[in-house]
């Protein structure tokens, strides 16, 4: 007789709010679908921002945003301090209705819909500036890279970490002019870089998953982008960091007030960006190297959404089928 194999780890236990917030990025793709190709991103921006409010009103928490589109005065949604849900556990909530309003606009790869949550008062409040940022993948030794140091010995000790040489790395960055010297100077230690004309979550995400061929992410972007990302980040295991990126005093001074007492020039782990349990969603709009964007069918768009938490470190590809003929939004 063999012997028995004992119980199953993979126990069920709790809700997994997780699987309602799919719904909430996949609404906000399947409407900013519509725009892609049409050159106009802000409305494919707010039609993904509408929807994605919207479906919001069925999510069981007492949500607020607390990285949204912007503060109260400019924002007419999903603004900074907004409560959304329908009532439940108390959570923040951190949305980027659509990440990458250009490439849906100009039909380019990477355009996403994301939301991320985490219990009241464990996100990072990042106001609108940029944020250096570094990510690996989970499995490295803690620290193998660091913002502070060179890009060189990053790119060395993380090639020796993975066991592979610098020639065998793939960087991944926004093509912008203030990357050039850091991208130079990784191509000339030996590595590959990747490009990206937007969407540095996308790009974050690559760096912690195998079958993205991106060994790490560097770069300065969104600082909002920023935590969504090291939300995403938590449910994988993988590192990264982050710095935000003053441009003058008046902002400096914001981000004291959001978060008192500490200083605004710290370099942040990734627990400072997104600390607790945390759930994440995101939708592709467009297809890229992390999700199939919406595809129309005569009577059905088809989603594919990456649904993660981090206190099981599950991570779901979703796809989802959505009928026409019983949804409201559908193009009649
Ligand atoms: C960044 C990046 C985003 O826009 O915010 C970027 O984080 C804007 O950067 O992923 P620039 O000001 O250098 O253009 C995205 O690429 C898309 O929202
Ligand atoms: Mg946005
Ligand atoms: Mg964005």
């Amino acid at each position: 007789m063999s012997e028995p194999i004992g119980p199953s780890p993979f126990v069920v236990s709790d809700r997994n709010l997780a699987l309602e917030l799919v719904r909430v990025t996949e609404a906000a793709a399947l409407a900013s679908s519509r725009w892609t190709g049409r050159g106009r991103k802000n409305d494919a921006d707010g039609a993904a921002v509408e929807a994605m409010r919207t479906a919001f009103d069925t999510v069981a928490i007492d949500g607020t945003v607390v990285i949204g589109e912007g503060e109260m005065d400019e924002a007419p949604m999903l603004y900074i301090g907004e409560k959304v849900g329908s009532g439940g556990p108390a959570m923040d909530i951190a949305v980027d209705p659509l990440e990458g309003t250009n490439l849906c606009a100009k039909d380019m790869p990477n355009a996403i819909t994301v939301v991320a949550l985490a219990e009241r008062g464990n996100f990072l409040h990042a106001p609108d500036i940029y944020m250096d940022k570094i990510v690996v993948g989970p499995g490295l030794p803690e620290g193998v890279v660091d913002l502070d140091a060179s890009i060189e010995n990053n790119l060395k000790n993380l090639a020796r970490a993975k066991g592979r040489t610098v020639h065998d790395l793939l960087l991944c960055t926004l093509e912008r002019e203030r990357h050039e010297e850091m991208i130079a100077r990784a191509r000339a230690a030996g590595a590959r870089v990747r490009l990206l004309t937007d969407g540095d979550v996308a790009g974050g995400i690559a760096a912690c998953l195998d079958n993205s061929q991106v060994d790490i992410y560097v770069g300065s972007g969104g600082a909002p982008e920023g935590v969504l990302t090291a939300a995403a980040v938590r449910c994988v295991e993988g590192q990264m960091q982050g710095r935000l990126l003053f441009e003058t005093d008046e902002q400096r001074e914001r981000a004291l007030a959001m978060n008192p007492g500490k200083s605004p020039d710290r370099k942040l782990g990734l627990h400072e960006m997104a600390a607790g349990p945390v759930l994440f969603s995101a939708t592709g709009v467009t297809t890229g190297a992390l999700l199939r964007g919406v595809r129309h069918e005569a009577h059905q768009a088809v989603t594919h959404s990456l649904v993660m938490r981090s206190k099981s470190g599950t991570s779901r590809y979703i796809e989802g089928h959505h009928n026409f003929r019983t949804k409201t939004w559908a193009p009649q």
